[in-house]
Order: structure tokens, then sequence, then C-alpha cells
């Protein structure tokens, strides 16, 4: 009970003579017509007080905060996320633990357990994966607790951002590998502590708001928080995402489309374009699907082998980032000899692959070879890079059966009548030949005596939709430029600085 008996009671006692006294005091201004403006004067006072109270009063920051959404990075490789999953049964686990925060040791298990549940999805082979990064990488982690430390270290460690951690251990392993792996992992635990320094920060706040023992709810959304947030650094960290340049990746053009604009126009704009590659057998329309996007006629077309070399286009149009197009030799029949080969080397530039099938030709073969080669090539030579976003064009369905009747447009979803069908049936056959969700295929007619058909509402509405997807394999092909070119200049500057150490010495 909140109050007992003897104090209602006592209470009463004290307030009686009060309450008395005001209600005398009404009748006495009632008596001399004073009421009114009484209670018109104590509101007033009652809405200033009030009033008054209310400015004064501090914006109450609330304790118990909201669960602490941390989203995966959209530009991550596919992989990034699988690793992400796995995160899951280490935070149901560590849920019921209620000391985290109080108790250092724990939280550097948790911390240790979670690096190496991702150090070991990216490193399977590495017999020491939690030691799998460049140690400026981890600095750079550090940097966002304790600051600028990661430029103490690149700048004056020649080569430290070209040593993997596992690399030194690897190197001094034949020295003495146990005093060695020792002393390292002392550093290595005042590395890995570093998110710790988080929690007992969190700890130290809610300490300070006078919270002495921190609710269940509360503790349990911060391991969770930190979980997902180491988490999510780990990835970055072990999928090689942190890039040591302050600039973003994609504001820098690349010396091949820099090389490629330079043959089509004037140098406008500094950012990085996005690319779009033109695939296809001989003859299967690539060159007119270029022309048709750019509503001119900008490359030459025809029945037989036309295009001999990979050339770019500027592709600049409103609601779509400004595009290199690369048009293409075929492959498959009468092909250029180097055809494939050449085309390899473009792979890892591009964010699109445009396959172009013709829905009149029987052997899809080549395409689906070709795709193969792609996929292999991503999956063995360039890991670290994301997939090109793959569309097929089926160009050529005016002369799908019946032959002579071209009457658009066709309502492929769902066909009501024959030649819609036939339009329908081809899709999806290439579809399922390429091994390509179906809503990535686009009919297209390209007819020189016809009017074009369904690139504006199809293939760019494609596109436009397609643009996160796109948007994350840009931004890796981009990081992985920038990574490769600040590698070779961090030498450079180290080279630089011991240069003029020595100079320094000898003077
Ligand atoms: N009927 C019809 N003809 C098309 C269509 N698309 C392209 N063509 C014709 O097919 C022929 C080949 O087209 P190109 O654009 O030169 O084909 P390509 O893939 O660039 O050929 P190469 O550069 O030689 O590999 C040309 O005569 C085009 O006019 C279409 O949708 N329907
Ligand atoms: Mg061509």
């Amino acid at each position: 009970m909140l109050f007992s008996r003897f104090g209602v009671v006592i209470g009463l006692v004290f307030l009686l003579p009060w309450l008395a006294l005001i209600g005398l005091g009404g009748y006495w201004l009632w008596q001399h017509g004073w009421l009114y403006h009484a209670v018109g004067i104590l509101s007033a006072n009652f809405a200033l007080v009030y009033a008054l109270l209310h400015w004064c009063k501090k914006p109450n920051e609330s304790l118990v905060f909201n669960p602490i959404d941390i989203q995966a990075n959209p530009n991550w490789p596919d992989d990034a996320n699988a690793a992400r999953a796995e995160l899951e049964p280490i935070n149901a686990r560590w849920q019921t633990e209620t000391d985290v925060l109080t108790n250092p040791s724990k939280a550097l298990a948790l911390t240790n357990e979670v690096l190496t549940k991702i150090a070991r999805h990216f490193h399977r082979d590495s017999p020491y994966p939690v030691l799998e990064f460049p140690l400026p990488d981890l600095l750079k982690l550090v940097a966002l607790v304790c600051n600028d430390i990661q430029h103490e270290v690149l700048d004056n460690i020649p080569g430290s951002h070209a040593f993997k951690v596992g690399d030194f251990l690897r190197a001094k392993q034949a020295v003495d590998t146990l005093n060695k792996f020792k002393s390292l992992f002392n550093v290595g635990n005042w590395l890995f502590n570093w998110p710790g320094a988080a929690m007992a920060k969190a700890r130290g706040i809610l300490f300070s708001k006078g919270v002495n023992t921190v609710a269940n709810e509360i503790s349990q959304r911060l391991i969770r928080a930190y979980i997902d947030k180491l988490g999510y650094y780990a990835i970055e960290l072990y999928s090689e995402q942190i890039s040591l340049d302050d600039s973003l990746p994609t504001e820098r053009i690349s010396p091949y489309s820099g090389e490629d604009i330079d043959k089509i126009a004037e140098r406008g704009q500094q950012q990085e374009p996005l690319r779009l590659l033109v695939i296809g057998q001989v003859s299967s329309g690539k060159s007119s699907l270029i022309n048709a996007l750019f509503g001119e006629m900008k490359c030459a077309e025809g029945p037989l082998p036309t295009t001999s070399e990979i050339t770019p286009y500027l592709l600049e149009r409103d609601g779509l980032q400004q595009a290199i197009v690369l048009d293409t030799a075929g492959y498959g029949g009468l092909t250029h000899p180097q055809a494939s080969t050449v085309l390899k080397t473009e792979l890892k530039k591009v964010d699109v692959i445009l396959m172009v099938c013709n829905a009149a030709q029987a052997s899809r073969a080549a395409d689906a070879g070709q795709l193969q080669v792609i996929r292999q090539y991503f999956q063995a030579e360039c890991s670290n890079q994301a997939l090109p976003v793959i569309i097929g064009v089926v160009t050529h369905i005016d002369r799908l059966r019946p032959a002579q009747e071209w009457l658009p447009p066709y309502n492929i979803q769902a066909p009501d009548n024959a030649k819609a069908n036939n339009i329908q049936q081809a899709c999806s056959v290439i579809a399922n030949e390429l091994d390509l969700p179906l809503n990535h295929i686009v009919p297209v007619c390209l007819a020189p005596n016809k009017s074009i058909y369904n690139i504006e509402d199809g293939l760019i509405t494609l596109i436009q939709q397609e643009f996160k997807a796109m948007q994350r394999v840009y931004y890796l092909r981009c990081l992985r430029l920038q990574q490769a070119e600040s590698y070779w200049q961090h030498w450079r500057k180290q080279a630089l600085q011991a240069g003029q150490a020595v100079l320094k010495v000898k003077i």
C-alpha cells in the first residue's frame, strides 16, 4: 500500500484548517463581489506557472531505446549476406547472457566469436582465418572509435598495407611460432577488444543516467546491436570492402572508361559511368539494339558479320545514369576468331550484360556456353566483384509465326492471340536455356522496315527496375579498382618517406 491509514489521518488533520481557510476566503470574496475576479486571477496565475514549467522542462531522453536496426550494406558481394546470416545463432545464444556489459572478458569472448565466425566464412582455407586482413584495414575500423591511428601506421611502417597479419605470422613461424603467436595475439586482444570499449561506454552512459542495474531488455538490445555492428564491420574487413581512400570509389573515372570517353566525346563529368556490354551471336541484332537505344544510327548493322571489335558509345538519357554502351563482335557461326578472348577481358569492367538472342534462330548453345563462361569467370577469377546484371534481349520477334502478322502491341503476360503466344513461348524457352529469370527477358522488334517495339516500355523500364542491383556491381567494380590503385600509391608514399628518413639520418 502506497500510504498507511495513519498517514492519511495525519494528512487530513494537517490539511483541514487550510481547506477551511480556502472555503472561508472564497465566501468572503463572494460577499464582497470579488469572487469572479479572484477566480480569473488565480486561473491566469495557474496558466502562467504551467507555461513556465513546460518551457523550462528539459527534453526527456528516453532510456528505453528502440531496437537498433543495422542494415546490410547494399553494395556487399553475394557472400556477405550469407556470412551475416551465420551471426543469427550467435545472437540468439548471447541474448541470455546479461553480464556482457559488466564483464570485460565476456565482451572479449563475444567479440572473438563474432570475428572468428565471419573470418572463417571468408577464409576457409587459412589456418588462422581471424588474422586474414591487412593491418591498416583493421586500424581503419579502430579509427572509427579512436580516430586516426591508421595514418600513423600507413605512413610509418613501410609496406604494412601489403601484408596481412597472417603473413607476418607465417613468416615468423619458422623462428618461434608459439612466442610470436602469443605476442601477436596480445596485440590482437587489444585490437579485437575495440568494440568492447563501445560496450563499456554504453554502460557508462546508462550509469550516468542513474541506472545501476541494466534492465534485461536494454541489455539484450545492446548485445544484439553490438553483434550486428561488429558483424557488419567484420564482413567489411574480411570481404575486403574497406577502402583506405577518403573519396568514394565511384568518384573517379576508371582508366578504361576514360579511354572510351576520349574516343567519343569531351570529358564532362568526373564520375565513373555505368558500363553496359552488348553481346550475342553474329547478326543477332546487337548493333540494331544500340541504334534503337540511342534513337539514331550510331553503328553499322547488316545481315553479314558487321561489327569486328569492341566499340564504345556514350549514352546520356533523362532518368538514366550516364553510361558507356559497348558493341561487340558476335560469336558463334561465322565468328571473328578472337571474339571470345577479347570479350573475356571486358567482363570485369562492366555492370550490365545485354545478351541479344534472335528469336527466329534455333540454336542457343553458343549463348548458353558464353553465359557459362561468364558465370564461371566471376566465380573463379573475380569473386570479389559481383556478377553483372544479365538481361536477355530477344530480337526478331516479328519473324515468329504467323510471320506475316505484325500488329503490336502484344500482351505477352496474358497472350490473347497466336503471335503473342509464340512470343511468350520463345521468351520462356530462352529464359530456360540461359538459366535467367523470365522477368529478365525482354522481347523487342528492331526490324529496319518496322517501328521499334518495346525498347522504352520494356528494356529501359527493366534497366530502371534493376538499378539497385546494377549500382552494387558498379560500386564493387570501382572499389576493386580503387583498392588496386591505392595499393601501389601506398608503396610509393612509404618508399618516399623511407628515402626522406634515410637522408635525414645522413645529414
Ligand atoms: N526482322 C528483324 N530484323 C532485325 C531485327 N533486329 C535486327 N535485325 C536485322 O538483323 C541484321 C543483323 O543486325 P545487326 O544489328 O547488324 O546484328 P549484329 O548482332 O550487330 O551483327 P554483328 O555485328 O555482325 O555480329 C540486320 O540486317 C538487322 O536489320 C529484328 O528485330 N527483326
Ligand atoms: Mg554489329
